[in-house]
Protein backbone atom coordinates (compact mmCIF):
# COMPACT_ATOMS: atom_id res chain seq x y z
CA UNK A 1 0.00 0.00 0.00
CA UNK A 2 1.29 3.32 -1.16
CA UNK A 3 0.57 6.55 1.39
CA UNK A 4 2.45 9.00 0.07
CA UNK A 5 4.20 10.09 -3.31
CA UNK A 6 6.86 12.31 -4.49
CA UNK A 7 6.84 14.30 -8.01
CA UNK A 8 8.69 17.24 -9.42
CA UNK A 9 7.13 19.29 -12.02
CA UNK A 10 9.30 19.79 -15.60
CA UNK A 11 11.37 22.29 -15.66
CA UNK A 12 10.86 25.22 -18.89
CA UNK A 13 13.80 23.70 -20.34
CA UNK A 14 13.34 20.06 -19.83
CA UNK A 15 14.39 19.62 -23.30
CA UNK A 16 17.72 20.53 -22.62
CA UNK A 17 17.64 16.90 -20.66
CA UNK A 18 19.46 14.36 -21.76
CA UNK A 19 17.57 11.78 -24.35
CA UNK A 20 18.13 9.16 -26.92
CA UNK A 21 14.93 8.52 -28.14
CA UNK A 22 14.67 10.92 -31.37
CA UNK A 23 11.41 11.80 -31.04
CA UNK A 24 11.88 15.50 -31.41
CA UNK A 25 11.55 18.22 -28.95
CA UNK A 26 8.80 18.07 -26.15
CA UNK A 27 6.31 20.68 -26.04
CA UNK A 28 6.50 22.23 -22.80
CA UNK A 29 2.59 23.16 -21.85
CA UNK A 30 1.38 19.05 -23.01
CA UNK A 31 4.34 18.40 -20.39
CA UNK A 32 2.71 20.13 -17.71
CA UNK A 33 -0.57 18.88 -18.88
CA UNK A 34 0.49 14.84 -18.92
CA UNK A 35 1.96 16.18 -15.39
CA UNK A 36 -0.78 17.31 -13.87
CA UNK A 37 -2.84 14.58 -15.45
CA UNK A 38 -0.51 11.66 -13.63
CA UNK A 39 -0.36 13.58 -10.30
CA UNK A 40 -4.47 13.43 -10.36
CA UNK A 41 -4.22 9.74 -11.11
CA UNK A 42 -1.56 9.33 -8.23
CA UNK A 43 -4.34 11.38 -5.76
CA UNK A 44 -6.99 9.27 -7.59
CA UNK A 45 -5.29 6.05 -6.09
CA UNK A 46 -5.40 7.21 -2.79
CA UNK A 47 -2.06 9.00 -2.52
CA UNK A 48 -0.82 12.22 -0.63
CA UNK A 49 1.45 14.15 -3.18
CA UNK A 50 4.26 16.16 -2.08
CA UNK A 51 4.51 18.67 -5.28
CA UNK A 52 8.39 20.39 -5.68
CA UNK A 53 8.95 23.38 -7.80
CA UNK A 54 11.16 22.86 -11.26
CA UNK A 55 14.50 22.96 -10.79
CA UNK A 56 15.57 24.92 -13.79
CA UNK A 57 19.39 23.55 -13.11
CA UNK A 58 18.50 20.07 -13.74
CA UNK A 59 16.24 19.81 -16.77
CA UNK A 60 15.93 15.77 -16.06
CA UNK A 61 14.43 16.46 -12.60
CA UNK A 62 10.97 15.70 -13.16
CA UNK A 63 12.25 12.32 -13.02
CA UNK A 64 12.75 11.99 -9.49
CA UNK A 65 12.74 8.41 -9.07
CA UNK A 66 16.08 7.78 -10.21
CA UNK A 67 17.51 9.83 -7.04
CA UNK A 68 16.25 7.66 -4.31
CA UNK A 69 15.00 4.35 -3.68
CA UNK A 70 12.52 4.37 -1.02
CA UNK A 71 11.25 1.89 0.84
CA UNK A 72 8.91 0.55 3.91
CA UNK A 73 11.70 0.22 6.22
CA UNK A 74 14.36 2.87 4.99
CA UNK A 75 15.64 5.21 2.15
CA UNK A 76 18.54 4.92 0.59
CA UNK A 77 19.66 8.48 -1.63
CA UNK A 78 21.40 7.35 -5.27
CA UNK A 79 24.05 8.59 -6.84
CA UNK A 80 22.91 8.54 -10.49
CA UNK A 81 24.93 7.37 -13.49
CA UNK A 82 24.51 10.69 -15.64
CA UNK A 83 26.49 13.36 -14.43
CA UNK A 84 24.49 15.72 -14.88
CA UNK A 85 22.22 14.79 -12.85
CA UNK A 86 24.20 14.04 -9.46
CA UNK A 87 22.77 17.41 -8.36
CA UNK A 88 19.20 16.39 -8.08
CA UNK A 89 19.54 14.19 -5.29
CA UNK A 90 20.55 17.59 -2.70
CA UNK A 91 16.69 18.98 -2.66
CA UNK A 92 15.29 15.29 -2.21
CA UNK A 93 17.52 14.32 0.38
CA UNK A 94 16.33 17.58 2.21
CA UNK A 95 12.67 16.07 1.39
CA UNK A 96 13.54 12.38 2.39
CA UNK A 97 15.11 13.94 5.63
CA UNK A 98 11.88 14.90 7.05
CA UNK A 99 10.44 11.41 6.05
CA UNK A 100 12.65 8.89 7.08
CA UNK A 101 14.57 9.11 10.75
CA UNK A 102 17.69 7.34 9.15
CA UNK A 103 18.41 7.73 5.26
CA UNK A 104 21.70 6.13 3.54
CA UNK A 105 23.94 6.93 0.56
CA UNK A 106 25.15 5.22 -2.38
CA UNK A 107 28.88 6.58 -2.12
CA UNK A 108 31.47 6.90 -4.82
CA UNK A 109 32.83 4.80 -7.07
CA UNK A 110 29.34 3.36 -6.93
CA UNK A 111 26.60 4.99 -9.64
CA UNK A 112 23.30 4.26 -8.94
CA UNK A 113 19.50 5.46 -10.57
CA UNK A 114 16.35 4.68 -8.85
CA UNK A 115 15.11 3.45 -12.61
CA UNK A 116 17.45 0.32 -12.28
CA UNK A 117 15.49 -1.30 -8.86
CA UNK A 118 12.22 -3.07 -8.72
CA UNK A 119 10.96 -4.39 -5.67
CA UNK A 120 8.43 -7.42 -5.70
CA UNK A 121 7.57 -7.55 -2.28
CA UNK A 122 10.54 -8.60 -0.01
CA UNK A 123 12.85 -9.13 -2.78
CA UNK A 124 14.41 -6.37 -5.06
CA UNK A 125 15.69 -6.99 -8.78
CA UNK A 126 18.60 -4.43 -9.20
CA UNK A 127 19.70 -3.74 -12.94
CA UNK A 128 23.32 -3.57 -14.15
CA UNK A 129 23.10 -0.56 -16.66
CA UNK A 130 24.34 2.40 -18.40
CA UNK A 131 23.62 3.92 -15.71
CA UNK A 132 24.21 2.00 -12.34
CA UNK A 133 27.48 -0.04 -11.95
CA UNK A 134 28.70 -3.11 -10.10
CA UNK A 135 29.92 -1.07 -7.01
CA UNK A 136 26.66 0.79 -6.56
CA UNK A 137 24.41 -2.73 -7.24
CA UNK A 138 26.77 -4.23 -4.67
CA UNK A 139 26.44 -1.47 -1.94
CA UNK A 140 22.61 -1.48 -2.53
CA UNK A 141 22.83 -4.95 -2.59
CA UNK A 142 24.18 -4.92 1.17
CA UNK A 143 22.10 -2.52 2.88
CA UNK A 144 19.27 -4.53 1.44
CA UNK A 145 19.97 -7.65 3.23
CA UNK A 146 20.84 -5.75 6.22
CA UNK A 147 17.16 -4.90 6.52
CA UNK A 148 16.43 -8.28 5.41
CA UNK A 149 15.49 -7.90 2.00
CA UNK A 150 16.78 -10.39 -0.44
CA UNK A 151 17.85 -8.74 -3.90
CA UNK A 152 19.19 -10.10 -7.00
CA UNK A 153 21.26 -8.28 -9.99
CA UNK A 154 19.68 -8.55 -13.83
CA UNK A 155 22.28 -7.34 -16.26
CA UNK A 156 20.53 -4.92 -19.55
CA UNK A 157 23.65 -3.59 -20.80
CA UNK A 158 23.08 -5.81 -23.67
CA UNK A 159 19.46 -5.70 -23.78
CA UNK A 160 18.48 -3.16 -26.79
CA UNK A 161 16.22 -0.12 -26.67
CA UNK A 162 15.92 0.36 -22.31
CA UNK A 163 17.31 2.90 -20.09
CA UNK A 164 16.85 1.45 -17.33
CA UNK A 165 15.80 -2.44 -15.68
CA UNK A 166 12.42 -0.74 -14.76
CA UNK A 167 12.02 0.52 -18.56
CA UNK A 168 11.30 -3.58 -19.72
CA UNK A 169 9.90 -4.64 -16.08
CA UNK A 170 7.25 -3.83 -13.62
CA UNK A 171 6.00 -6.01 -10.64
CA UNK A 172 2.28 -6.16 -10.08
CA UNK A 173 2.42 -7.57 -7.05
CA UNK A 174 0.22 -11.42 -6.51
CA UNK A 175 3.96 -13.08 -7.90
CA UNK A 176 3.29 -11.08 -11.04
CA UNK A 177 5.95 -9.42 -12.97
CA UNK A 178 4.88 -7.23 -16.58
CA UNK A 179 8.00 -7.96 -18.62
CA UNK A 180 9.35 -7.54 -22.09
CA UNK A 181 10.21 -10.39 -24.73
CA UNK A 182 14.27 -9.88 -24.60
CA UNK A 183 14.15 -9.89 -20.72
CA UNK A 184 11.48 -12.64 -20.39
CA UNK A 185 13.93 -15.65 -20.09
CA UNK A 186 16.01 -13.99 -16.91
CA UNK A 187 16.30 -17.01 -14.54
CA UNK A 188 15.35 -14.52 -11.78
CA UNK A 189 12.18 -14.41 -13.07
CA UNK A 190 11.08 -18.14 -13.84
CA UNK A 191 9.53 -18.20 -10.18
CA UNK A 192 6.73 -15.31 -11.37
CA UNK A 193 3.68 -15.18 -13.54
CA UNK A 194 4.80 -13.23 -16.20
CA UNK A 195 2.61 -10.94 -18.49
CA UNK A 196 4.54 -10.50 -21.56
CA UNK A 197 5.10 -7.07 -23.98
CA UNK A 198 5.61 -7.67 -27.11
CA UNK A 199 8.45 -5.42 -28.98
CA UNK A 200 5.53 -3.30 -30.87
CA UNK A 201 4.38 -2.20 -27.13
CA UNK A 202 7.73 -2.27 -24.97
CA UNK A 203 7.27 1.56 -23.83
CA UNK A 204 4.29 0.04 -21.95
CA UNK A 205 6.13 -2.03 -19.88
CA UNK A 206 7.17 0.27 -17.71
CA UNK A 207 3.54 0.69 -15.75
CA UNK A 208 2.59 1.22 -12.09
CA UNK A 209 0.36 -0.85 -10.02
CA UNK A 210 -0.64 1.82 -7.17
CA UNK A 211 -2.62 0.59 -4.79
CA UNK A 212 -6.06 -0.57 -6.32
CA UNK A 213 -4.75 0.85 -9.79
CA UNK A 214 -2.28 -0.19 -12.79
CA UNK A 215 -1.04 3.28 -14.47
CA UNK A 216 0.03 2.52 -17.71
CA UNK A 217 0.98 4.68 -21.02
CA UNK A 218 -1.80 5.54 -23.19
CA UNK A 219 -2.21 3.72 -26.57
CA UNK A 220 -1.01 0.52 -25.76
CA UNK A 221 -3.96 -1.46 -26.30
CA UNK A 222 -2.54 -5.21 -25.84
CA UNK A 223 -1.17 -4.81 -22.66
CA UNK A 224 -3.87 -3.25 -21.36
CA UNK A 225 -6.27 -5.77 -22.44
CA UNK A 226 -4.34 -8.51 -21.12
CA UNK A 227 -4.31 -6.54 -17.89
CA UNK A 228 -7.94 -5.97 -17.52
CA UNK A 229 -8.43 -9.65 -18.12
CA UNK A 230 -6.24 -10.17 -15.00
CA UNK A 231 -8.31 -8.05 -12.96
CA UNK A 232 -6.37 -4.88 -12.68
CA UNK A 233 -8.14 -1.84 -13.05
CA UNK A 234 -6.03 0.45 -15.73
CA UNK A 235 -5.38 4.13 -15.38
CA UNK A 236 -4.24 5.15 -19.19
CA UNK A 237 -1.88 8.41 -19.05
CA UNK A 238 -0.73 10.27 -21.78
CA UNK A 239 3.04 10.18 -21.87
CA UNK A 240 4.34 11.20 -25.24
CA UNK A 241 6.17 14.28 -23.90
CA UNK A 242 8.47 11.92 -21.23
CA UNK A 243 8.83 9.11 -23.59
CA UNK A 244 10.77 12.19 -25.94
CA UNK A 245 13.39 12.42 -23.09
CA UNK A 246 13.43 8.81 -22.69
CA UNK A 247 11.49 8.56 -19.39
CA UNK A 248 8.75 6.36 -18.36
CA UNK A 249 5.51 6.63 -15.42
CA UNK A 250 7.27 5.26 -12.88
CA UNK A 251 10.65 7.91 -13.39
CA UNK A 252 7.60 10.46 -12.47
CA UNK A 253 7.16 9.71 -8.88
CA UNK A 254 8.79 8.10 -5.75
CA UNK A 255 6.12 6.35 -4.39
CA UNK A 256 5.95 4.61 -0.69
C1 LIG B 1 17.68 10.48 -18.32
O1 LIG B 1 18.22 10.11 -19.38
O2 LIG B 1 18.23 10.33 -17.24
C2 LIG B 1 16.30 11.10 -18.40
N1 LIG B 1 16.17 11.86 -19.58
C3 LIG B 1 15.23 10.04 -18.34
C4 LIG B 1 15.20 9.30 -17.04
C5 LIG B 1 14.13 8.28 -16.98
N2 LIG B 1 14.09 7.67 -15.72
C6 LIG B 1 13.70 6.42 -15.49
O3 LIG B 1 13.45 5.67 -16.42
N3 LIG B 1 13.68 6.00 -14.23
Amino acid sequence: MSTHAIVRRPTVNFGEGLTTAGLGAPHYGRAIEQHNAYCAALERCGVTLTLLEAEPRYPDSTFVEDTAVVTERFAVLTRPGAPSRVGEVKSINNVLASLYSTLHFIREPGTLDGGDICQADNHFFIGISNRTNEAGARQLSELLASFNYSSSFVDIRQVEGILHLKSGLAYLGDNRLVVIDSLVRHKGFCNYDLVRVTPAEQYAANCVRVNGHVLIAAGYPVLERSLRNLGYETLPLEMSEFQKMDGGLSCLSLRF
